[in-house]
């Protein structure tokens, strides 16, 4: 038995029960049952809406696209479309969204379309406008130049007119080799410092940088070279003027030639190893020289040459001879004594002086009056008589005749005179010494009046008068 029911009522719970009667009238009837009827069909179609970006904005570079879809029953998904094309797959599962780099595509306007589906099919669709404007121009470099250099540094320094990265490639052609670490860092203003270079070395550098849409802009070759290896070589000097052992006077002019391997910044002439005047910087190397100012006699003319690196050389020695014209007179003598050594000499010694040429001798002044000159600082006067005092002053002069002041004076008294006689040993003898000469000589032993021989040479008895 089939029975169709027609015009049930969708969604809805039945209850039926079936009937059967056979040929003699015999009725059966079924338990009751029940059905559901099927629910009624979707119709209404899904909810959708753009919730990034938002409309009439403006996108670049790699963006989200992004909906929030719902369904009286469920979403069954989600297309994204631009300019009614598709854009990507079906998105099936929420949050419904894509990843899309807007760079694909020129920049202008564009319809970004989003379609929800639902199970029975029933779509809509939302969509919004935006404008795609990518940066498609490199960055303009410009005043790419190298500074600070160093023996093994350079400094490379441009600017963008936009924020773009930085990097250098350098090496010592145009084929590069080397490159800077890429910083990263987006700047307008840029420096590289490029590190382990060689001293005094040419080297060809571009710089190259890259704006955040990735626009690559790459300068011209240029070139720098690294500071020259530092100079370690002193420079080479010698005096060209006064010739070695000349006779020098008045003033004269000192002269040297001096080179390096770089270049010589000064030269300081000096006499006796002290400065003789100021460092000449120009050459040549020159200094007028008033040898008057010295001492007459051997000077020794040396020469300081000086590079820029501190490298400095000192000349082979010169030695001239001052002979200028003496008027100075020596320093007055001091500390002078006297000492009366005997009844006829008086010993004096006195502080040698100095002088700028040199003390030739001094003159000795006995009471007033020179007696006697000595070539050193000491003078035994003698000839002098007996218990007498004498006052002695010196003075020093030199070669030319120039004399000091006298100095201070001393003054001492002779000894008595004293005689060396025999006494006779015998007992009960007075002795008698009689006073006949000066000093201990034969002739004045001889003179000693006493009545016995003579003592053999070599004996000597002191006997002083009273
Ligand atoms: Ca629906
Ligand atoms: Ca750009
Ligand atoms: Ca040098
Ligand atoms: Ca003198």
């Amino acid at each position: 038995h089939t029975v169709t029911l027609n015009g049930l009522t969708a969604g809805t719970l039945y209850h039926y029960r079936v009937k059967s009667k056979d040929a003699a009238g015999n009725l059966a009837v079924s338990p009751d049952a029940v059905f559901t009827t099927a629910p009624p069909p979707d119709t209404t179609p899904p909810a959708v809406s753009i919730t990034t970006p938002a409309a009439n904005s403006s996108v670049s570079g790699t963006i989200t696209v992004s909906a929030t879809a719902a369904d009286n029953v469920g979403v069954a998904s989600v297309q994204f479309k631009l300019d009614d094309v598709n854009l990507g797959p079906e998105d099936t599962v929420a949050p419904y969204s894509l990843s899309w780099n807007t760079a694909t595509v020129g920049n202008g306007l564009y319809a970004l379309t989003a379609v929800a589906r639902d199970a029975a099919g029933n779509t809509a669709s939302a969509a919004v406008t935006v404008t795609v404007s990518n940066d498609l121009t490199p960055p303009v470099l410009s005043g790419a130049t190298a500074s600070a250099l160093s023996v093994d540094t350079a400094a490379i320094s441009w600017t963008t007119d936009e924020l773009a990265d930085s990097q250098v490639e350098y090496g010592l052609s145009t084929g590069y080799g080397s490159a800077s670490v890429l910083d990263a860092s987006r700047v307008t203003a840029h420096t590289v410092t490029l590190n382990g270079l060689t001293a005094g070395t040419l080297y060809h550098y571009r710089v190259k940088s890259k704006d955040a849409a990735g626009n690559l802009a790459v300068s011209p070759d240029a070139v720098f070279t690294t500071a020259p290896p530092p100079d370690t070589t002193p420079p080479a000097v010698s005096i060209t003027a006064p010739a070695a052992n000349s006779s020098v006077s008045g003033t004269i002019t000192v002269s040297a030639t001096a080179t390096d391997n770089v270049s010589v910044v000064g030269v300081q002439f000096k006499l006796d190893n002290a400065n003789l005047g100021a460092e000449t910087t120009i050459p040549l190397y020159t200094f007028t020289w008033n040898t008057t100012t010295v001492a007459n006699g051997t000077h020794t003319l040396t020469a300081v040459a000086r590079d820029a690196a501190g490298n400095v050389a000192i000349s082979a020695p010169v030695s001239v001879m001052a002979a200028n014209g003496d008027v100075l007179p020596p320093s007055m003598p001091t500390g002078l004594t006297a000492t009366a050594v005997s009844s006829s000499q008086i010993f004096l010694v006195w502080s040698p002086s100095t002088d700028n040429v040199g003390v030739v001798g001094y003159k000795i002044f006995r009471d007033g009056m020179q007696v006697a000159t000595s070539s050193t600082s000491a003078y035994q006067d003698t000839g002098l008589s007996p218990v007498t005092t004498y006052k002695y002053t010196v003075a020093a002069f030199d070669a030319v005749g120039n004399t000091s002041a006298p100095s201070a004076p001393a003054s001492a008294t002779t000894l008595f005179k004293s005689a060396q006689g025999v006494v006779p040993a015998s007992a009960g003898v007075t002795p008698s010494v009689t006073i006949a000469g000066a000093g201990p000589s034969t002739a004045s032993r001889r003179s000693v009046s006493a009545a016995s021989p003579f003592l053999p040479a070599g004996t000597r008895r002191c006997v002083t008068a009273a």
